[in-house]
C-alpha cells in the first residue's frame, strides 16, 4: 500500500523506488482522468459553489511542518479538482479560454514531466525546434513573409512585447538612455472597446495611461478609422509623439473587429506602428469562412494571437508576431554572459532567452505543437467552424423569443454572444431607464443563481452606458446544440421570476 509511504520513499530518495512512484504517479493520474471524464459528463456539475471562508473549512491548506504521506496526498489531490470549476464542461461559457483538449492536455503532462526552460537551446533542444517550426507555421498563416515571434505569459504581455518592439523601432536609444531618448510625450491609440492590457503597457512604459488615446467604436464595437485620423492629428497639434496604433480582432466583451486594411492606411499615413491584438479572435485565420474578417492583417507590423482561446489550447499559450526579423533581439538583449554564452558548441541563434524581457520561459509550444499535428490545419478549420456554427445557432434560438432574451448585437462577428434574460416581470414594462436599470441589476443575481445551482456558468458586465449583460462565450469543442438548448431552458428556470 503506497499511502503509508513519504515522498522520501519514492525516486530519487529511494533509488529502488520505481515501482512505487509509477503507482503514485498512476493514482494521480487516474484522478487526472476521472476529473476529465466528470467534466465531459452533462449530468455533473459545473461546480460546487462554496464562499471562500466556507470553502476554507472544508479544505485543509495549511503547510505542516513534518511530512504526510502518500494517502493524505493523494486525498489533497482530488479535493483540489472537487472544488475546480470544470472550465472543459459544455456548459460553461464565462471565458475566452476553456475547453480541455485531451491531446494538448497529454502535451502538458509531458511538459510537465520535462520540466525545463525555454530560455537555451542548450536544455530545451526539441521544444526549442519545435516552437520555431510551429511560429513559422503561424506567421505564414497570418501572411507575414518574414519575421519572428515568442510565446509569452498571456497576451497582456504578448502585447506588452509588441508596444516594446514598437518604441524601440522609431527610439532605438530609448533602451540606453532612457526618457532623454525621447523627443516628447509619447503616446498610443487604441479602440475603446481594447483590452484593458494596452493600458497596462502605457503605464509600464513609462508613458502615463493618459498617453493610451482610445478611439471612437461604432455600434458593433469597432474602431472608427476617421475617428482614430482625427486624433492622431489632434495629439500631432499638442506636441505629443504618436508611436502605435493597436487595432483589436476579437474585442474581449462584444468580440468585434476593427476594419484593418483600413486603420493600415491611417499607420502608413502617420507612420505609425500597426498592431493587431487577435488575443481572442486570431483562430478566425485557420478558416476560409471566418477568415476574412482580419483581412488585411497582414500588413501589420505586428500580432498577438492566443492558441488558448479561439483554438482551445490549454492555458496558457499566447503568442507575438512580428513581421521584422531581428527587432526582438535587439530590443530586449541584456547578453548575460552566464547564460548566452556565444562560444557554445551549437548555433546560438537558437536560444531565445535573450529575445525577452523574462529570463525563465514556461515550455508553452509542446501542448500547441501536439494539438495541432493531431488536427492538422484541417482539423483547427473544423474546429474553428464549429464554435461559429454553435454561434449562429445560439442567436438564431434567441431571437425566437424576443421577450425573453434581448441581444445587445443580434450578428455576433465572434463567438461572444452578449444579451440581457429579461425575467417574466419586466417583459411588460415600458422600455426606459427604470426598466434599464433593473434588467442591470437581474443580471447578477441570476449569475449567482447559476453558480450556485453548478449547471451553468456565463459571464456579465456593464459596457459604455449600458447596465450589465451576460456575455456568452463558446470557445469549446464540447459545446452542442443539446447545451444551446438546456441554457435557454436553465435561465428560465433559474431567472424566470
Ligand atoms: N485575456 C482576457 C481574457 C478575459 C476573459 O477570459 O474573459
Amino acid at each position: 500500500d503506497i499511502g503509508t509511504l513519504y515522498y522520501t520513499d519514492l525516486l530519487p530518495f529511494t533509488v529502488t523506488a520505481a515501482p512505487e512512484t509509477r503507482e503514485f504517479l498512476a493514482r494521480v493520474a487516474d484522478l487526472s482522468i476521472e476529473f476529465i471524464r466528470s467534466t465531459f459528463d452533462r449530468n455533473s456539475k459545473i461546480l460546487d459553489f462554496h464562499q471562500p471562508e466556507q470553502l476554507k473549512e472544508v479544505l485543509e491548506l495549511d503547510i505542516p511542518a513534518k511530512p504526510l504521506n502518500l494517502d493524505q496526498i493523494l486525498v489533497d489531490c482530488k479535493d483540489a479538482l472537487k472544488y475546480q470549476v470544470k472550465t472543459g464542461h459544455p456548459r460553461f461559457m464565462n471565458q475566452l479560454s476553456c475547453g480541455t483538449e485531451v491531446v494538448s492536455l497529454a502535451g502538458e503532462w509531458l511538459t510537465a514531466a520535462a520540466n525545463t526552460n525555454m530560455f537555451t537551446y542548450e536544455i530545451a533542444p526539441v521544444f526549442i525546434l519545435m516552437e520555431q517550426v510551429t511560429m513559422k507555421h503561424m506567421r505564414d498563416v497570418i501572411g507575414y513573409k518574414a519575421g519572428d515571434s515568442i510565446l509569452a505569459p498571456g497576451g497582456s504581455v504578448s502585447n506588452l512585447y509588441a508596444a516594446l518592439a514598437a518604441r524601440h523601432k522609431m527610439f532605438p536609444d530609448y533602451k540606453k538612455k532612457g526618457l532623454l531618448a525621447l523627443p516628447g510625450e509619447l503616446c498610443m491609440f487604441t479602440s475603446l472597446h481594447s483590452h484593458y492590457s494596452l493600458m497596462g503597457a502605457a503605464a509600464a512604459m513609462g508613458l502615463g495611461t493618459d498617453n493610451l488615446i482610445e478611439v471612437p467604436v461604432d455600434e458593433k464595437g469597432r474602431m472608427i478609422p476617421a475617428e482614430l485620423d482625427r486624433l492622431i492629428q489632434d495629439a500631432k497639434s499638442k506636441g505629443k509623439v504618436p508611436f502605435m496604433v493597436c487595432a483589436t480582432a476579437g474585442t474581449t466583451v462584444m468580440g468585434a473587429f476593427d476594419p484593418l486594411h483600413a486603420v493600415a492606411d491611417v499607420c502608413e499615413k502617420y507612420k505609425l506602428w500597426f498592431h493587431v491584438d487577435a488575443a481572442w479572435g486570431g483562430g478566425v485565420l485557420l478558416s476560409k469562412n471566418q477568415r476574412h474578417k482580419m483581412d488585411g492583417v497582414e500588413r501589420s507590423n505586428s500580432i498577438t494571437w492566443n492558441p488558448h482561446k479561439l483554438m482551445g489550447v490549454l492555458l496558457q499559450c499566447s503568442t507575438v508576431h512580428f513581421q521584422e526579423d531581428g527587432l526582438l533581439i535587439s530590443c530586449n538583449q541584456m547578453c548575460a554572459d552566464y547564460l548566452f554564452q556565444q562560444d557554445k558548441p551549437y548555433d546560438v541563434n537558437y536560444d531565445t532567452g535573450d529575445k525577452v524581457i523574462q529570463c525563465g520561459r514556461h515550455n508553452d509550444i509542446f501542448k500547441l505543437w501536439l494539438l495541432w499535428r493531431s488536427k492538422g490545419d484541417e482539423g483547427f478549420e473544423k474546429h474553428i467552424d464549429h464554435l461559429f456554427e454553435m454561434t449562429s445557432y445560439m442567436v438564431m434560438r434567441m431571437k425566437q423569443h424576443p421577450d425573453k432574451y434581448e441581444l445587445l448585437n443580434d450578428e455576433p462577428e465572434c463567438t461572444n454572444v452578449c444579451f440581457w434574460y429579461v425575467p417574466y416581470r419586466l417583459r411588460s414594462m415600458k422600455p426606459g431607464p427604470d426598466r434599464c436599470k433593473l434588467l442591470g441589476e437581474v443580471q447578477p443575481i441570476l449569475k449567482g443563481r447559476m453558480m450556485t445551482a453548478g449547471t451553468l456558468m456565463i459571464g456579465y458586465q456593464p459596457l459604455d452606458h449600458h447596465p450589465n449583460f451576460f456575455r456568452n462565450i463558446i470557445s469549446s469543442q464540447a459545446v452542442r446544440r443539446e447545451d444551446i438548448d438546456f441554457m435557454l431552458e436553465e435561465l428560465d428556470r433559474l431567472g424566470y421570476d
